[in-house]
This record gives C-alpha cells, sequence and structure tokens, in this order.
C-alpha cells in the first residue's frame, strides 16, 4: 500500500503550472514588495497560501453548476442549499453569504449591542477577530497550553482552556461577554482539532451564563474526522452523526463553505432556534450581502455548495485529505524541522520562530522564511503570526504573536504526493541555511489587516 493513503478520485481536468527560474521569482517578489500576497499566482509553482476556496469540485459539483436558478428571490437553489444545511445542522434557520467574513460581518456586530464587551475564543482566526474589533468589542484567546508545546502529541490541542475562559467570564462579567467562539479546527494554532469533551464542557459553561455560543466551523468535517480517529466512544459513528452533536452544542453556526464546502466561493449563517435574532441577521443581510436567499452568490454557487457540503463529510475523502497534511508533516519532522505536532487537518504549520531566533517577532521571522521558500522553489506558504497580529487598539504597538508560523496550507483534491515530495525538499533545503535569512520591515502598513498590502523591505 506504501506509505501514504490513496486517493479516493481520479484526474479529471488538469490546470497548468510552471515552474519559474530563481532570478525571475527574485523579480517577482520585489515588484511585489516582499509580499507573497501582491505576486500574481502564475509566478508560483505550489501554491500553499491558503486551502480557501481553492480546492478542486467533484463533476457532480460541475453538474449542480448547471442546474443554479438565478432567480432574485427564493430561488430553487437557496431551497436545496437550506434543505442541506438544515439536514446537517438541525438548526431552523439558514442565511447564505458570499464567504466566512461575510457571516461574521453580519453576526458578530448584533451580538455587540454597546461598547465594552468581549468575545471569548479558543483562538480568533484573524477575519474574526478583525470583525469583533469593527464590531467594538475586544478578542481574547483562550487555547490550552499544551497547544504551546508543539513538540508533544496531544489528540485535540485546539481545545478552550475551560477554566481561563471561566476566569475571564468572572473578570469582566457575563454580561459583557457578547459570544464564545468555538473555531473548528482551530486554525491559528495549527488546524488542530477540538475534542467533543471541550465542546460539551464549554457549551455547559456558556448556557450557565448565558452567553451565546458560536461555531466558526469552516473545518467541521475535519474537525469531526479527528474526534472519529482519536476520541473513545466516536470510533464508530458516521461523520454526520459526529457533527451533529457539535452543532447541538453550540447556538450559532458560521461558516466559510471555501474550506469543507468544498467550494470555491461561498459561506453561511445557521441559526438554531432564536426567530428575533435570525430576523435582525435577515436586515442586516439585505444590506450587506444581498437578499437572504442569495446572500451575495449565484444560484449556482449554492447549488455547488449544497452538493459540496455533503461531499465533505465522505469518509474516504477526509482519510486521503487529512493523510496528505501528515505525509507533508511527517517529512518535515522526520527532517529536524520544527513543526507543531500532530500536524492539523488543513496545513502544516512549521516554527519560524525556532528557525529564526536572529530576527526578532516585530522583523517577522516567519513573513521572512515564506520569502525564502519562494525564492528557493516557487512554493507559496502564508505567515500567521505577529505580522498577522497587526497592532493593539489601545497602545498601537505590534502584538507579538505566541507564535511565528510558516503554513504551508493543502488545497483539497489538487495537489499529488509528489508536489508534497517537492514542497518538504525545498523547505529542508532552506532550513539548512536559515542563518541567511534577514527579517522585514514596513515600507507601507496598512491600517487593518495589514498583511494583505503591506509592502516590506528588507533591513
Ligand atoms: C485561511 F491569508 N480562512 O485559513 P473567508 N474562520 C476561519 C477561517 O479559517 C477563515 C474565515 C473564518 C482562510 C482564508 C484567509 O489572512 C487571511 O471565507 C476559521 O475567508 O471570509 C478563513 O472566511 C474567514 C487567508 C483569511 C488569509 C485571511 O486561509
Amino acid at each position: 500500500m506504501g506509505n501514504f493513503v490513496a486517493p479516493p478520485y481520479r484526474i479529471k481536468m488538469v490546470e497548468p503550472i510552471k515552474q519559474t527560474t530563481r532570478k525571475e521569482r527574485e523579480k517577482y517578489l520585489k515588484e511585489a514588495y516582499n509580499n507573497l500576497f501582491l505576486i500574481p499566482s502564475e509566478a508560483v509553482y505550489i501554491d500553499l497560501l491558503t486551502d480557501s476556496g481553492t480546492g478542486a469540485m467533484s463533476h457532480f459539483q460541475w453538474a449542480a453548476l448547471m442546474q443554479g436558478d438565478e432567480a432574485y428571490a427564493g430561488s430553487r437553489s437557496f431551497y436545496r442549499f437550506e434543505k442541506t444545511v438544515k439536514s446537517i445542522t438541525g438548526y431552523q434557520y439558514i442565511i447564505p453569504t458570499h464567504q466566512g467574513r461575510g457571516a461574521e460581518q453580519v453576526v458578530l456586530p448584533l451580538l455587540t449591542p454597546r461598547s465594552g464587551m468581549y468575545f471569548i475564543s479558543n483562538m480568533h482566526f484573524d477575519t474574526t477577530r478583525a470583525h469583533v474589533e469593527l464590531a467594538g468589542a475586544r478578542a481574547i484567546d483562550c487555547v490550552i497550553d499544551a497547544c504551546f508545546d508543539i513538540d508533544t502529541y496531544h489528540p485535540f490541542k485546539g481545545n478552550m482552556d475551560v477554566e481561563k475562559c471561566l476566569a475571564y467570564i468572572k473578570k469582566y462579567k457575563a454580561d459583557n461577554i457578547a459570544g464564545i467562539i468555538m473555531t473548528l479546527t482551530n486554525n491559528s494554532a495549527g488546524g488542530e482539532p477540538v475534542s467533543m469533551k471541550n465542546l460539551r464542557a464549554v457549551s455547559a459553561l456558556a448556557k450557565k451564563y448565558h452567553i451565546p455560543l458560536i461555531m466558526d466551523g469552516a473545518r467541521f468535517a475535519e474537525n469531526a474526522f479527528f474526534i472519529k480517529q482519536r476520541e473513545a466512544g466516536y470510533e464508530q459513528k458516521s461523520i454526520r452523526e459526529i457533527a451533529r452533536e457539535m452543532f447541538d452544542y453550540t447556538d450559532i453556526f458560521l461558516m466559510s463553505a471555501k474550506k469543507d464546502g468544498l467550494v470555491n466561493i461561498g459561506g453561511l449563517i445557521a441559526i438554531k432556534n432564536d426567530t428575533a435574532f435570525f430576523q435582525t441577521c435577515q436586515v442586516r443581510t439585505v444590506a450587506y450581502e444581498g437578499f437572504p436567499t442569495y446572500g451575495g452568490l449565484a444560484g449556482r454557487d449554492l447549488e455547488a455548495m449544497a452538493v459540496g457540503l455533503k461531499e465533505g463529510m465522505n469518509e474516504h475523502y477526509l482519510r486521503h485529505r487529512l493523510d496528505q497534511v501528515r505525509y507533508l508533516a511527517e517529512k518535515l519532522k522526520h527532517a529536524g524541522i520544527p513543526i507543531q505536532y500532530p500536524s492539523g487537518g488543513h496545513a502544516v504549520f512549521v516554527d519560524c520562530k525556532r528557525i529564526c531566533p536572529h530576527i526578532p517577532f516585530d522583523r517577522f521571522p516567519a513573513q521572512s522564511v515564506c520569502n525564502a521558500l519562494y525564492l528557493e522553489a516557487g512554493v507559496r506558504g502564508v505567515e500567521i503570526g505577529s505580522m498577522l497580529l497587526g497592532r493593539d487598539p489601545e497602545t498601537g504597538q505590534n502584538i507579538e504573536s505566541p507564535f511565528e508560523w510558516m503554513r504551508l496550507a493543502i488545497p483539497r483534491r489538487t495537489y499529488t504526493y509528489a508536489h508534497l515530495d517537492i514542497v518538504a525538499q525545498a523547505v529542508i533545503s532552506i532550513y539548512e541555511k536559515r542563518e541567511k535569512i534577514k527579517g522585514l520591515i514596513f515600507e507601507y502598513e496598512p491600517p487593518v489587516l495589514r498583511h494583505f498590502t503591506a509592502r516590506m523591505k528588507y533591513e
């Protein structure tokens, strides 16, 4: 069988990609002000910037696209989509959005009626944190300490530290906690899963203090698969059953369907049973996303999403998906490269603090390693560290991230194990000359989500 899981699909259509020379890459990077977000994708050989919207759709999804009903209101595609999401979540109210942050911009301000409020999360992903702050609230992360010990195995490094969460509720008073957000899987911690036991405990806490519990569930199916593999009592349950139990514990589900929904664009809001809250969400959706039966999407997108959400829970698919991540992670770990271990669901997270101890956090070590990897082999990763975290809204100082990750996200059903071998070789090669990597400073720094458009230069 070899040392990897056999892919449960064959390739029906191909998209050519090309390698460039080092000289060409140097030119591209310079023209992009040393920011990989500003590089044309044609200059990238293997693109591991994100697993968001970059996967391959199945022929069932392409066929579904043709059935899109493009009616402005009440389209058939909406009802099909709604039925699917209801059947997965058991929730009563469903609103499509153009992507995950569309759902965030509708829901989070509605949960924040006044200033001085807080959201507590196992870890806010960056767009969620941005929307929390735009709504005038503060974002607090309470992931378990085991997450910071990257070398030691823990089956659920994405878990919330329930004691810490409770201490914050007591400190700031329950009335001031706008919501608890469980990010599944925990993206910023390494795509690490959250156990059912942890979700159950957080749910009990949220109920006790009457705080809404929100699932930021872009990767809920990957999380469910980890529960099946690693949590006692779930071995024989289907992904659908496990996911359903997860949804039973939360009140509101926000999803970027560009991940486990297996689509190139799309997102959703699902609300368990709060009719009044659903109505206010509908009103805000009209203003910011579109009429609530299309939410900024075409009818055909809703069709593709309805199919993708089901495919994303298929166990053959998930086993191979998670194995691709494991395969790359093990190659790197074997070569002595510090990574979050065990690997999570969608990406390998390389610890650049350890690779470049000579670069301080406000010279962005992970950004520098990402650039070095691009120059080496045309492989594009992404920084998840102090660059992305930005500045403290009160003090204006750069916030030091607990992690300086180079994230190598693996798009779904897109690259082969051979591509991953090339990535591994390139990472090993830059690791061998890591002392030569230099830090970066800003030439231009945008005020919010600065990493997308910043211009950087070498010191
Ligand atoms: C990603 F470089 N994630 O991981 P939207 N929640 C969670 C996400 O992971 C997430 C969103 C909400 C991305 C895309 C991305 O700086 C970056 O559909 C757990 O992207 O709006 C997105 O969903 C938002 C990549 C986001 C980035 C921000 O790659």
